[in-house]
C-alpha cells in the first residue's frame, strides 16, 4: 500500500526546490561546509527520486560567475540532459545579484550607476538562462538592496533606482517577446542591515508603482515574514487577493531570528497549517496554482543521506497538513461555528457593499444596539481547539 503522503507528480503534487536549497553544503558565518557540493545534475536525480516535480535555480547555482561562454553552454546542456532524464521541470530561474562583492553596495539600488548597469546586465542574462530552461517565472530577491546607515543614501533615491532597474527588465523582456513574469521577494534584513520593501505588503505596493504592474507580483517567504514576528498567512492573503501570489517560499522559522530556512512545518505548525489550507483552498476561497517551493535547507549537523530526509519531510509536512486542512473545513463542527458567526439572518452585509442614496437610507434605518451586539460570544475557542485537534491527529 503507498503512502499517501509520499509525494509524486503522477498525482498531481508540483513541489520545487531551488539547487541552492537541497544543495546547501552547511556552511555558516561561523565554519565552513560539513557535506560534500552535490553536482546539479544529481540534485536534479535526487530530486526526481524523492517526488518532487521541478528544480528551480539562480544563474551561478548551474554556471560560475566566471564561467566562459563554452563552459556556460557545455554546463546548460549537462543539466538540460539530466532534466530530460528524470522528467523534472525549471519553472522558476532567478539571478544571484548578492554574492559577488561587486554588490557589496547593492544591485539595482547601488549608489554607483555602473553597480547598476552591470546589475541589470547580469539579471538579462540570468532570464535568458531560465528562459532557455522552460522557466516561466523569474524571482527577485535583492538581498543587497539596502543600508546600513542611511547616511549612505535617501532611501527614495534607492527606491527610484530599483523602480528604473525593474521597468527597464520589463521592457527588454517585452520587447523578446517572452511570456514572463517578474515575482519580487521582500525580507526585512540579513544580509543588510535595512533591506528597502521589508516586507510583502511594501512590495505590493511597490509594483503598483511600476511601468509594467501586470507583469509583476510577490514570492512571500514563511521565513521572511515571520523574522519580524509578521503573519505569513496575512500576507499570502493580500497576495492572493489581489491576483499577486506569482510564487511562494516554503520553509520554517522562528520569530526575532537570523533566517533559519528550517525545513517546511518544522516550526510553528499551526502557521503552516492555516497557510496551507488558504493555498489549498479548502476553506472555499481559490487555491493557488503555482509550485509548491520550498526554499529551506537541511541542518548543519546532516550528511548528503540528512538532505534527502529533508526534502522527503517539507513535502511530506505539506501533503499531511492538506489532509488536516481538508478534515477541518469538512468538519460538521467547524462548518456550524463559522456558519452561525456570518449568518447576517437580517442581510445588512449588502448594505454596505457599495456608497449609493438607498444604501444610505437603509444603513440609517437599521436599529442596531452595540450593547445587545457586545453580547455575542464568537466560539472561537472552540474553533481554535478544533483546529489544534485536527493538526494533533486527535480528529479526523
Ligand atoms: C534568502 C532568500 C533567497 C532567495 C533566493 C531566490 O534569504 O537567502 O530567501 O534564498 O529566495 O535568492 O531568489
Ligand atoms: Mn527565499
Ligand atoms: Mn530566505
Amino acid at each position: 500500500m503507498p503512502d499517501p503522503f509520499d509525494p509524486s507528480p503522477d498525482s498531481g503534487d508540483r513541489f520545487t526546490f531551488g539547487l541552492w536549497t537541497v544543495g546547501n553544503p552547511g556552511a555558516d558565518p561561523f565554519g565552513p561546509r560539513t557535506r560534500p557540493r552535490i553536482p546539479p545534475t544529481e540534485i536534479v536525480a535526487g530530486l526526481a527520486k524523492a517526488g518532487a516535480w521541478g528544480v528551480n535555480l539562480h544563474d551561478n547555482d548551474l554556471v560560475p560567475f566566471d564561467a566562459s561562454p563554452t563552459e556556460r553552454d557545455l554546463l546548460v546542456k549537462e543539466f538540460q540532459q539530466a532534466l530530460a532524464d528524470h522528467g523534472l521541470v525549471v519553472p522558476m530561474a532567478t539571478t544571484n545579484l548578492f554574492s559577488h562583492p561587486v554588490f557589496r553596495d547593492g544591485a539595482f539600488t547601488a549608489s554607483d550607476a555602473a553597480v547598476r548597469a552591470f546589475a541589470v546586465r547580469k539579471a538579462m542574462k540570468g532570464i535568458e538562462l531560465g528562459v532557455e530552461l522552460g522557466a516561466s517565472t523569474v524571482v527577485f530577491w535583492g538581498g543587497r538592496e539596502g543600508v546600513e546607515t542611511d547616511a549612505a543614501r535617501d532611501c527614495r533615491d534607492g527606491l527610484g533606482w530599483y523602480r528604473e532597474c525593474l521597468d527597464f527588465l520589463c521592457g527588454w523582456v517585452k520587447d523578446q517577446g517572452w511570456d514572463l513574469k517578474f515575482a519580487l521577494e521582500a525580507k526585512p534584513n540579513e544580509p543588510r542591515g535595512d533591506i528597502y520593501l521589508a516586507t510583502t505588503g511594501h512590495m505590493l505596493h511597490f509594483i503598483e508603482t511600476l511601468e509594467h504592474p501586470e507583469m509583476c507580483g510577490v514570492n512571500p517567504e514563511v521565513a521572511h515574514e515571520n523574522m519580524p514576528g509578521l503573519s505569513m498567512v496575512h500576507a499570502v492573503g493580500q497576495a492572493m487577493e489581489a491576483g499577486k501570489l506569482f510564487h511562494i517560499d516554503l520553509n520554517a522559522q522562528r520569530i526575532g531570528r537570523y533566517d533559519q530556512d528550517l525545513r517546511f512545518g518544522s516550526e510553528d505548525l499551526k502557521g503552516a497549517f492555516f497557510l496551507v489550507r488558504m493555498l489549498e483552498g479548502t476553506c472555499g476561497h481559490p487555491a493557488y496554482d503555482g509550485p509548491r517551493h520550498f526554499d529551506a535547507h537541511a541542518y548543519r549537523t546532516e550528511d548528503v543521506d540528512g538532505v534527502w530526509d529533508f526534502a522527503a519531510g517539507c513535502m511530506r509536512s505539506y501533503k499531511i497538513l492538506v489532509a488536516r486542512a481538508a478534515a477541518f473545513d469538512a468538519d460538521p463542527e467547524v462548518q456550524e461555528i463559522l456558519e452561525h458567526n456570518h449568518a447576517d439572518p437580517d442581510g445588512i452585509g449588502p448594505i454596505l457593499a457599495g456608497f449609493n442614496a438607498s444604501n444610505l437610507a437603509a444603513l440609517e434605518e437599521l436599529v442596531l444596539d452595540p450593547d445587545s451586539l457586545a453580547t455575542r460570544g464568537h466560539r472561537y475557542e472552540r474553533l481554535d481547539q478544533l483546529a489544534m485537534e485536527h493538526l494533533m491527529g486527535a480528529r479526523s
